[in-house]
């Protein structure tokens, strides 16, 4: 694949409603995107990194520099098969996965253009259509989480999962146990809790959650399995799988009963595949994370989520959830069953809107390939 050019964008976009985590609030994004050119193809790919590094150590801007002192420059004089060679021609700078995830997906999805098939079906995917969940953050106030519930239940999302912490945890449970009994729920404390609150965290058993995410360090696994041990419900894993190795160890220790994958968090699409393999071999259940993304991450998301042993309803909802406005076209819509329908088109699937992405850019920055 001879790679022309490679441009970086900021986009700046504001959330059509805030999103607060333990961490923070969010309520505008920074997004890195990048765009390649190869051989009249032109490829998109979305770095996941926030505009502060509370989910993880990565940021918009250490994204933005590792991508063009040190990502970029390998990507310009690399002569690579397909997106599956990405993960050792970076190999040597050592973590940044998000900003090596967006290069990366770029070039499965100009792959999956040059070879005139579906993004999902380069990647794998068996799946017509995909099992939509959402993630709802801290509210103001708990009517106020009560009316946001009652709206996703109503539009057909089959599962619901709270973000909690604190203070904002077994007092909601109940209310919202006492509202809706049978709902599939499930709550996100993105490590908010200690081993210590192990007691407290198993007074949440009798919500019958479908799972917690990530009570404890973002980066531990051992501590995980411990916890795992004292409570019924199962533990799903977001912040501290980072490959497949973490995968293997995490489900050899019993650290979580489920996995969430992020195919930025992972380092990009090959290393998501694998962590899907490994889990599918210990008859673990994975689904789709998000990171409030664009559309372009969002159609890279539902490609992913088609594959075999993404068997649980993901954080991948409509475009009109997050943005007035999306920068792909048609936007992602789910249907009254709580589905979203994976393209067959060649591709994403989706069109990204140049006059739209250019109206929201604030920086940008191409590189050619060097002549010599
Ligand atoms: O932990 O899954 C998370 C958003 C930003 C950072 C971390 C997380 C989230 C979400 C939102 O839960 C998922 C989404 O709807 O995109
Ligand atoms: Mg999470």
């Amino acid at each position: 694949m001879k790679i022309e050019a490679i441009h970086l964008r900021e986009l700046n976009m504001p959330l059509a409603h805030p999103f607060e985590t333990s961490f923070g609030v969010t309520t505008s994004r920074r997004i890195l995107v990048v765009e390649i050119e190869s051989e009249g193809f032109t490829a998109w790919g979305e770095c996941v990194a926030g505009e502060h590094p509370y989910f993880s150590d990565e940021m918009i801007d250490t994204a933005w520099i590792i991508t063009e002192t040190e990502l970029v420059p390998r990507l310009l004089k690399a002569d690579i098969a397909s997106g599956r060679d990405c993960p050792e021609l970076f190999a040597q700078v050592r973590g940044h996965r998000m900003a090596k995830a967006a290069l990366e997906n770029a070039i499965w999805d100009l792959d999956a253009q040059k070879q005139k098939v579906s993004l999902s079906k380069l990647l794998g995917g068996t799946r017509e259509v995909i099992p939509c969940g959402v993630s709802i953050g801290i509210q103001p106030t708990p009517e106020k989480l009560m009316e946001k519930i009652a709206t996703e239940v109503a539009a057909g999302y089959q599962r619901i999962k709270l973000k909690c912490k604190p203070g904002w945890d077994t007092n909601i449970f109940e209310m919202v146990r006492e509202r809706w009994p049978d709902i599939l729920l499930s709550c996100d404390a993105n490590s908010a809790y200690q081993l210590s609150d192990a007691e407290h965290i198993a007074g949440w058993d009798k919500f019958k959650l479908l799972m917690i995410e990530q009570p404890l360090w973002y980066d531990d696994f051992f501590f995980h399995a411990e916890l795992q041990r004292r409570i019924k419900t199962d533990i799903c894993l977001d912040e501290c799988i980072r490959n497949q190795r973490d995968a293997l160890a995490a489900l050899e220790l019993g650290s979580g009963r489920i996995i969430n994958i992020k195919v930025g968090r992972v380092g990009g699409f090959t290393e998501a595949i694998a962590i899907h393999d490994v889990a599918q071999s210990f008859g673990i259940a994975v689904w789709c994370g998000g990171m409030l993304e664009t559309g372009i991450g969002r159609a890279h998301n539902i490609a992913l989520s088609s594959l075999p042993n993404f068997s649980l309803p993901g954080d991948v909802s409509a475009s009109k959830r997050y943005w007035s406005q999306d920068v792909i076209e048609p936007e992602v819509t789910v249907s009254s069953e709580g589905t979203i329908t994976v393209p067959t088109s060649v591709g994403r699937g989706y069109e990204v809107m140049r006059e739209r992405v250019e109206a929201i850019t604030v920086r940008r920055q191409s590189f050619t390939r060097p002549t010599a």
